[in-house]
């Protein structure tokens, strides 16, 4: 055969979706198919805020059993999901729900893990931008829990799922990367800051790369989704933001920027070697590992949360629902120009009525609050499109690049007002898509492991694929008014 089906399991912090890839490189065909979609989101539980990591496997399940149910002969199954948070275990047995990295137990984590090594030799070590969810300081917080004795192993969310369907432990290696624990020069576990933090080096299982099996699906879920034989998971770019980048169709990543814009806007560029100067830790640019040993390069952005988490609070408010794109639509039209606020600002990173902290934002600086929806959507859309923007030139200022375009992938590409602002703002042109880049990476990356490509094929190999099958939209910089 030259091609063939695999199933993409892929999880944002907003939805779930099951998705069969169809790749046949000779045919130069690549072919997307949602066969399940489930909702996610943080559950308040007593002890903070979590993540359903039970109710997301049993919903991944359904979702294998419809693959399945399409396409009886995938070849093997991957996952991928947002980074840093982690389940604990004790022999096979979950403790407990993981925790949701939005969830405000970090600060004092932050203060504990900054005292005994200072945030610029964490940046020598990992080269991570400061989050203040980074699974390191998330484990400080856990000191004091008794977790810390209790568990045997850590896994990172798609490991976990991984494990619940395969039995194996492993760290994935783009994912790992997020965790603050890894090394940047060798990408290693540093069981050194381990030890001087207190975390037992035992938690965490040996490092695979994307593109390895990580082992056959238990029979008891074989039998579960209706499979008649034995299926691999092998392992992705497990962190999202990992695949998404394997499916930007960049044809010079030396000239090329990227944005995978869905709830976090992650902005920045590909390199073959980390960036871990005074400059780049001073601008919390971070360097997270990538497919095949490349650098992500990039810094985060607040992205859709700003506005999704406000449309929420309106919703709330009115008990109504309401249309996005009916109101992205008024938002473009409004004429008034609005005053940008900082989409960087950590007040919004917590769950709640956004809306409010925007508007207390704005009044602390004796700037005019936006009067209408449409109007604080449109203030929304330019303060996210100005941070993209000069992201992306600090970006390319860092890495000593000149940056000829800027691609956005993810579900930020369909909103095009934001892309054409970028844009403008930018001065650079905006390509637009794929909106499904991190399930395509998904899939790209365990085609590959099939042999469907030649198991050496660069990551330029599968973009032209990917820009073969999804033209992306593009938007020219217009002068700025
Ligand atoms: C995007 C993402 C980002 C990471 C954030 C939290 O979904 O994975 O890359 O910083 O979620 O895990």
């Amino acid at each position: 055969t030259t091609g063939g089906s695999v199933a993409a399991v892929d999880l944002g912090a907003t939805s779930g979706r099951v998705m069969l890839g169809r790749v046949d490189p000779g045919r130069g065909t690549l072919q997307l198919e949602q066969v399940a979609r489930f909702p996610n989101g943080a559950v308040r539980l007593a002890s903070g805020l979590h993540w359903d990591l039970t109710g997301l496997y049993a919903a991944a399940l359904r979702g294998l059993a419809d693959a399945v149910r399409a396409e009886p002969g995938i070849a093997s199954i991957g996952i991928d999901a947002w980074a840093v948070d982690y389940a604990m275990l004790r022999g096979d047995r979950l403790l407990g729900e993981p925790f949701h990295y939005r969830d405000e137990r970090n600060d004092a984590g932050v203060a504990a893990v900054h005292t005994r090594v200072p945030f610029a030799d964490l940046y020598r070590r990992n080269g991570l931008q400061f989050l203040p969810f980074n699974t390191l300081y998330q484990l400080a917080a856990e000191h004091g829990s008794g977790c810390l004795d209790l568990a045997d192993s850590l896994l990172l969310v798609p490991d976990a799922l991984a494990f619940l369907l395969t039995g194996a432990r492993i760290a994935e290696r783009t994912n790992a990367s997020t965790t603050g624990l890894l090394r940047v020069d060798d990408g290693q576990w540093d069981v050194e800051l381990m030890t001087e933090l207190g975390y037992p080096a035992s938690l965490f299982p040996g490092l695979v790369d994307p593109g390895t099996v990580i082992g056959s699906l238990r029979d008891s879920v074989r039998s579960e989704i209706g499979a008649d034989r034995a299926i691999d998971v092998v392992a992705v770019g497990s962190h999202d933001t990992a695949s998404a980048v394997v499916a930007v169709p960049m044809r010079d990543p030396a000239t090329a920027a990227y944005i995978s814009c869905g709830t976090w806007g992650l902005v920045g560029l590909e390199l073959r070697h980390p960036v871990t100067s005074d400059a780049a830790r001073d601008a919390n640019f971070t360097n997270e590992g990538g497919v095949d040993g490349r650098v992500r390069f990039l810094h985060n952005v607040m992205g859709l949360w700003l506005l999704s988490e406000s449309v929420r609070q309106w919703e709330r408010e009115s008990g109504q629902s309401i249309d996005l794109p009916t109101l992205l639509a008024d938002a473009a039209e409004v004429g008034e120009p609005v005053a940008l606020f900082d989409a960087n600002d950590p007040g919004f990173l917590a769950p709640g009525d956004l809306p409010a902290r925007i508007a207390e934002w704005y009044r602390a600086r004796e700037l005019a609050v936006p009067t209408t929806r449409a109007a604080f959507t449109r203030a929304i859309i330019e303060s996210l499109a100005e941070a993209f923007a000069t992201t992306v030139l600090t970006a390319g200022d860092l890495a000593g690049r000149s940056l000829e375009t800027i691609h956005i992938v993810g579900g930020g590409a369909l909103n095009a007002l934001l892309c054409q602002r970028t844009a403008d703002r930018a001065q650079i042109p905006v390509l637009a898509g794929p909106v499904e880049a991190t399930a395509i990476g998904n899939v790209l990356v365990q085609a590959r492991a099939q042999g469907w490509f030649g198991r050496d094929a660069s990551l330029e190999a599968l973009r032209s694929l990917v820009s073969a099958a999804y033209a992306p939209h593009r938007y020219e910089p217009r002068l700025e008014a």
